[in-house]
């Protein structure tokens, strides 16, 4: 019995360590230790300013120069770019101005307080020019794509720049241009007695005058008016030749509008402000034959993937001076990448040198910040539409059609006979008129 005992108390004593044999290696594998995720690559946000009219009667063109920027930001963030090893996410920071000198100033602060590394804008010279000694006293680079008044860049600001031309090739430009083809005698000139306006009236009066035509007593609106049937009427009674407008599109359009109904029949010409397809909106068949310039390269003409990126995007055409604020913009981002910071006071001196094609053609400053070499384009309105004529360059008139040929990228050696030219207009007339005179170029 002893030995049965003890015989049961092995078994179970060995069964027991069995059990706890089995139990133990049945155990799960202890759990691996819970790795942190990787931390996120540095990053560093760097905010682009834009500034134009969103609001009031040119909001149109404030949009489309706005739309150019978001563009080219949106694009760069594409690119994946980094500054000072970090990846760079750039934002655009929008603001209003309202095509008002004060708000103007106003909103140029704000873009300072909120630490852009950079401003493209403003739409406006009388908003550019007061502007200016904002950015200025904060070293700020601007860049604008569609101030022409020529004193934006005559204050010796190191930090203004822009990339379009100057009134006082535009006026002359316009204004041969105008005494070639329409050959008058007597021309009325009204502006719209703001900077630009004023100003490009200015400029066109002078060369009018230099070629010995007579410019009667000029007429003054203002950048709101709508209703020129006053000035119109006296401006009748002179029975002028031809009639210059400084002004933009929204009271450029009333204007002829209502200069053809009370009879006037006059060649209307204007300069950039009022040279957009608005004008057909705007006044119908009374805007056919319309003369005006553009202080840079016709729309149709910029960069075809621009143009491509831009429809797809907004769903729209460029209307007139996008393709520039797209540039500029391109021009902020590629000084910074060139110096490896944002710092303004690290890559204004990158800007200042540059050489960069963009999707209006090659740019680099001069040491005033004015765009070297800039086109000034003449335009008539048919059927509806503003239609490039020609361009003049470095004193010389070139037939659209050449120009846009030049323009266009190289076919492909390989490629079977070279396609025509990506014209945008495709088959459009050589200006008939005479060149304007070199000389008659100031800048
Ligand atoms: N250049 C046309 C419109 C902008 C400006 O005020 O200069």
């Amino acid at each position: 019995m002893k030995n049965f005992k003890f015989t049961l108390t092995v078994f179970a004593a060995a069964l027991a360590a069995a059990l706890a044999g089995c139990s133990e290696e049945k155990k799960p594998p202890p759990a691996p230790a819970v790795q942190a995720p990787p931390p996120p690559p540095p990053s560093i946000e760097i905010k682009i300013g834009h500034v134009g009219p969103m609001t009031g009667g040119i909001a149109h063109l404030g949009k489309d120069n706005e739309n150019g920027a978001r563009l080219a930001v949106e694009e760069a963030n594409a690119a994946k770019i980094k500054i000072d090893g970090k990846d760079a996410k750039f934002t655009l920071v929008g603001e209003d101005d309202q095509a008002d000198p004060k708000v103007g100033t106003t909103v140029a602060q704000k873009l300072v307080d909120a630490k852009v590394a950079g401003v493209v804008g403003h739409l406006n010279s009388g908003t550019s020019i007061p502007a200016s000694t904002i950015y200025n006293q904060a070293n700020l680079p601007v860049i604008s794509g569609s101030a022409t008044n020529p004193k934006l860049t005559e204050q010796g600001f190191k930090n203004q720049f822009r990339v379009v031309g100057r009134d006082d090739q535009q006026g002359p430009a316009i204004a041969s241009y105008l005494a070639a083809t329409a050959k008058p005698k007597t021309v009325a000139i009204i502006d719209d007695a703001t900077a630009y306006g004023e100003g490009l009236a200015n400029e066109v009066e002078k060369t009018l005058k230099g070629a010995n035509i007579k410019v009667l007593a000029r007429e003054k609106g203002t950048d709101k008016t709508t209703d020129w049937k006053a000035i119109l009427t006296k401006v009748k009674g002179r029975k002028p030749d031809a009639i210059f407008y400084g002004g933009m599109d929204a009271t450029g359009g009333p204007l002829i509008k209502q200069g053809r109904e009370l009879g006037i029949k006059a060649v209307f010409s204007f300069g950039d402000g009022a040279c957009t397809d608005e004008m057909t909106k705007l006044a119908g068949d009374a805007a056919e034959g319309l003369l005006c310039s553009q202080a840079g390269i016709p729309v149709a003409a910029a960069d075809k993937k621009f143009l491509e990126n831009y429809k797809k995007k907004f769903n729209a055409d460029p209307i007139l001076y996008s393709p520039f604020t797209y540039d500029a913009t391109n021009l902020l981002i590629e000084a910074i990448k060139k110096a490896n910071s944002p710092d303004p006071a690290k890559y204004l001196p990158e800007l200042t040198k540059l050489e960069y094609k963009g999707a209006t053609g090659a740019i680099s400053f001069d040491e005033k910040g004015d765009r070297r070499d800039a086109e000034m384009t003449i335009f008539t309105m048919k059927g509806g539409k503003i239609e490039p004529v020609a361009v003049i360059k470095g004193g010389k008139t070139i037939p659209i059609a050449d120009f846009i040929a030049a323009m266009a990228p190289p076919a492909p050696a390989a490629a079977a006979p070279a396609p025509a030219a990506p014209a945008a207009e495709p088959g459009k007339e050589a200006p008939k008129a005479e060149a304007p005179k070199a000389d008659a170029m100031k800048k």
